[in-house]
């Protein structure tokens, strides 16, 4: 399951915003300074699959997930290094972390900017850490015992670290993927790619960004860096959260608010992480799959088994909008937009698929 991480300063909003989007209570001992990191599971809203699910009167209803985890705050200039090895293991174990920054409090909107830069800085010196010290045992080696290998290696990690240097995360870094496959085992950080979270206040909902205190130069670090962002107001969605649906949309329209904060926030994380979503549909079951982008067939019947992906015969696919506008499966059928598809087929975002397969 992919793993989020929120992460940031001290009092952002991370676990405000964790609330928002799982729907958890956080105890309040954990709201502030805490120590140990809140975790939930977390059910992705998809109005494709309420629609199959209503169209198939289906017994079952199966949500794509992913793993929200509200990781302690961290400040790089802190000193207390057993807090800030804890929270960079915690971060290891991250395919993506999101940037929490808080803009809700008028005095400290104007350091936002700041701190998204310095949070990005701080993640590519600790990398610079790791790969300062992997070339001073590769030069060792490599003068006690020349090796090729070991030369090429050596001669990477130097490429590597003068881009750090410059302060270039490794995510942007100009080397093949072959050359970033090698150097894995160093468990680069900034190779991870970062969401950033801006945290508002409920009263400037609504307003043009280039009004709210901090935003825009908070816009600009996001861009300046390549870094997507999300603007909402965690607390007002937090008390979303625990409302029904009814409540929660009476208060949505007093505030002007058209969707909620987990959608859009989905929908940026799956594009950061080159996420699409594929449908399986019957009247047992429909459910929604994350599967990576550029997965054909047979890697996307994997995802649901590995039996299906190794006995894969075809793929029956209907795309989603054709299913909507032609009414269901026969209808598709019988206007030829039912496809057969092969192992070689690139799954799209969206299709519907019944994996025929033999084992
Ligand atoms: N007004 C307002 N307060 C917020 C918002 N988000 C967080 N806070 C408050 O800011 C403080 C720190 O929030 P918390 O979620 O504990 O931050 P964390 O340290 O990053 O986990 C708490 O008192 C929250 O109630 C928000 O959107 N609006
Ligand atoms: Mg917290």
């Amino acid at each position: 399951m992919t793993k989020v991480g929120l992460f940031g300063y001290p009092g952002g909003g991370k676990s405000t915003v964790f609330q928002a989007l799982t729907a958890q209570a956080v105890s309040p001992q954990f709201l502030g300074y805490d120590l140990k990191p809140n975790q939930a599971v977390v059910k992705i809203p998809d109005e494709r699959l309420d629609f199959l699910a209503e169209h198939y009167a289906t017994k079952s209803k199966v949500h794509a997930t992913l793993e929200m985890f509200d990781i302690p705050g961290f400040d790089p200039s802190s000193t207390e290094k057993k807090l800030k090895n804890a929270v960079l293991e915690l971060y290891r174990r991250m395919d993506t972390l999101a940037l929490v920054v808080g803009l809700f409090d008028a005095d400290y909107a104007p350091e936002a900017a700041k701190e998204v830069r310095s949070m990005v800085e701080e993640l590519v010196l600790l990398d610079y850490v790791i790969f300062e010290r992997a070339i001073h045992n590769l030069e060792k080696t490599t003068r006690v015992k020349p090796d090729k290998d070991m030369k090429a290696r050596l001669e990477l990690c130097r490429r590597i670290l003068a881009q750090l240097e410059d302060g270039v995360p490794v995510r942007s870094m100009e080397i093949s993927p072959e050359e970033l496959k090698s150097v894995s085992d160093l468990a680069p950080m900034s190779v991870k790619p970062v969401i950033v979270v801006l945290n508002i206040a409920d009263s400037d909902i609504g307003h043009d960004p280039a009004d709210i205190a901090g935003m825009p130069a908070a816009i600009k670090a996001c861009e300046d860096l390549g870094l997507p962002h999300v603007i909402m107001s965690a607390g007002l969605e937090a008390e979303l959260s625990a409302m029904t649906d009814e409540e929660a949309a009476e208060y949505m329209s007093e505030f002007g608010i058209s969707e909620r904060a987990l959608p859009r926030f989905i929908r940026t994380a799956y594009s950061t992480l080159n996420l699409i979503t594929f449908l399986t549909a019957s009247d047992k079951e429909c459910r929604s799959w994350s599967v990576r982008s550029g997965s054909n067939a047979q890697q996307t019947a994997g995802v649901i088994h590995s039996d299906l992906a190794r006995g894969f015969i075809r793929a029956e696919t209907i795309a989603y909008e054709d299913f909507v506008e032609l009414g269901g499966e026969k209808a598709a059928k019988a206007a030829g937009k039912y496809r057969l598809e092969g192992k070689e087929y690139l799954t799209q975002d969206g299709d519907i698929m019944n994996i025929r397969f033999n084992v």
